[in-house]
C-alpha cells in the first residue's frame, strides 16, 4: 500500500507543477490516467468494503446534508423536519445518520443528517467513507457551510470530487463500446477543445483498452475522459448553504456568500429563511405532481403523487403497487404531456408537472 501512496503523491505533483497545452496534454494525460487507476486499486483494497450505514431510502427525495463538524447539521434537520438529532457545542456530537421527513407541498422529502466530515474523508478518515457511501445515493446534497469557516468549502469539493461524485454536472455524452479487434475507433460529433485524439489513445491504452468504438458527444475534458472509462462516477446535484449568518456583522457575511457563491443564507439556530431553504430544496429536486384519478370518476386534484420530473408512467406504476407495471393495461392521461384530453398512452410515456393520470389494469 505504502508504495501505491508514493506514487500517487508522485503523480499528484507531476500534475499540480505542470501547465496543461497542446504540447503537454498527452503526458498530463497519462499521468492522470495512471492516478486513476492507482487510486481505483487503493480504495478497493482498502476502505472501501464497508457498506457504509444502512438507511433505506424513503420518501419522494433524499437529501443528504454534509459539512464539518459543529456546523449546525443537527440543528439544521431539527428545524427543517420532525426528527430529533442531538445537537451539541462539541465536534463530531452525531455519530450515525439520522434521518428525518420534510413535508412540504405535500412531498415528503427524507433529509439525513450525517457525522460531519473532516479532511481526508474520502480516503477514510474520520467516519469518510460512510459518509461518501450514503452520499452517493443521495437526489439532493446541501452543502452546509459555517460563517465562521469559509475554507471548508474548497475542502468539501475536494472531498467529494475525491470520493467519486460530481455535482450539478451533466454526465458528458460518451459511449466507449469495447471491441474485439481493429483497434481503437475515435468518433466526434463535437470539436474537443482540450483534448486530441493521441491524448485519448494514450489514456485509453493506460487502462489497458486497446481495441474499441468511441463515440464522444460532448467537449470533454480529460478528466471527465477518465471519469467516462472507469463508468462508477454519480451525478448528483448540490446546493450550497451559509449558516449562523446570526454570528457575524451583515457586510462580513454577504462577503463570505459571494466568496463561496452560496446559493441561501440562514441561522437554523433562529430558524432564520429556513421556509426558503424548503422551496429551494423542492425546487432543486426537480419533483412534479401527479393527479391520479379511477375511470368514471373526477381526479383527485387535492393530493398530488409526487414524482421526480421526466418520470414515466412505469416509475409511476412501480411507485404505486408492485403489481401495476405487470397488470398494466393502457393509462389515459390529461394536461401538458398529453396531445390531447385523455390521450391513450402506454408505460414508457414521459408524464409531466400537474397531469392528470389514468390506469387502466387487467
Ligand atoms: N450562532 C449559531 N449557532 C448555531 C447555528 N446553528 C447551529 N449552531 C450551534 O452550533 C453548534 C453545533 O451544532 P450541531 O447542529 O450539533 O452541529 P453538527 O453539524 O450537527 O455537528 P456534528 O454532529 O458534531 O458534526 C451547536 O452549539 C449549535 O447550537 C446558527 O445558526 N447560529
Ligand atoms: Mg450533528
Amino acid at each position: 500500500m505504502a508504495v501505491h501512496d508514493e506514487k500517487i503523491k508522485e503523480l499528484e505533483e507531476l500534475v499540480a507543477n505542470s501547465q496543461y497545452n497542446k504540447r503537454t496534454q498527452k503526458a498530463i494525460g497519462m499521468y492522470k490516467a495512471q492516478l486513476a487507476k492507482l487510486k481505483e486499486k487503493v480504495s478497493k483494497s482498502g476502505g472501501g468494503k464497508t457498506d457504509g450505514f444502512s438507511v433505506r431510502k424513503t420518501g419522494d427525495g433524499t437529501v443528504v446534508l454534509l459539512g464539518f463538524p459543529s456546523v449546525g447539521k443537527s440543528t439544521l434537520l431539527n428545524g427543517i423536519t420532525d426528527a430529533e438529532s442531538e445537537t451539541g457545542a462539541y465536534a463530531f456530537t452525531t455519530l450515525t445518520v439520522i434521518p428525518g421527513i420534510l413535508d412540504y407541498k405535500h412531498a415528503k422529502i427524507q433529509i439525513l443528517d450525517v457525522p460531519g466530515v473532516v479532511r481526508g474523508a474520502a480516503s477514510g478518515r474520520g467516519r469518510g467513507t460512510e459518509v461518501f457511501s450514503v452520499l452517493r445515493s443521495a437526489d439532493l446534497i446541501l452543502i452546509l457551510i459555517d460563517v465562521h469557516y469559509p475554507e471548508h468549502f474548497n475542502a468539501l469539493l475536494r472531498e467529494i470530487y475525491e470520493s467519486g461524485i460530481r455535482i450539478n454536472k451533466r454526465k458528458p455524452d460518451v459511449k466507449i463500446k469495447k471491441t474485439a479487434k481493429d483497434g481503437i475507433k475515435i468518433s466526434k460529433t463535437v470539436k474537443l477543445s482540450t483534448l486530441d485524439d493521441e491524448t485519448i489513445l494514450g489514456v485509453l491504452r493506460t487502462f489497458r483498452i486497446n481495441n474499441a468504438d468511441v463515440l464522444i458527444r460532448t467537449d470533454i475534458t480529460v478528466d471527465e475522459l477518465i471519469d467516462c472509462i472507469e463508468g462508477n462516477k454519480q451525478y448528483v446535484p448540490a446546493i450550497v448553504v451559509l449558516n449562523k449568518i446570526d454570528s457575524l456583522p451583515k457586510d462580513k457575511v454577504e462577503k463570505i456568500a459571494k466568496q463561496i457563491d452560496a446559493n441561501l443564507l440562514i441561522s437554523a439556530k433562529n430558524k432564520d429563511h429556513l421556509e426558503e431553504l424548503k422551496e429551494l430544496i423542492f425546487s432543486e429536486l426537480d419533483l412534479i405532481r401527479i393527479y391520479m384519478k379511477e375511470p368514471a370518476k373526477p381526479a383527485d386534484m387535492n393530493v398530488p403523487l409526487i414524482m421526480f420530473k421526466d418520470c414515466t408512467i412505469d416509475n409511476v406504476c412501480s411507485k404505486l403497487h408492485k403489481d401495476f407495471v405487470s397488470k398494466f393495461k393502457f393509462s389515459r392521461v390529461w394536461g401538458k404531456s398529453a396531445k390531447f384530453p385523455g390521450q391513450k398512452l402506454n408505460l414508457k410515456h414521459r408524464l409531466k408537472d400537474e397531469d392528470i393520470l389514468e390506469i387502466h389494469l387487467r
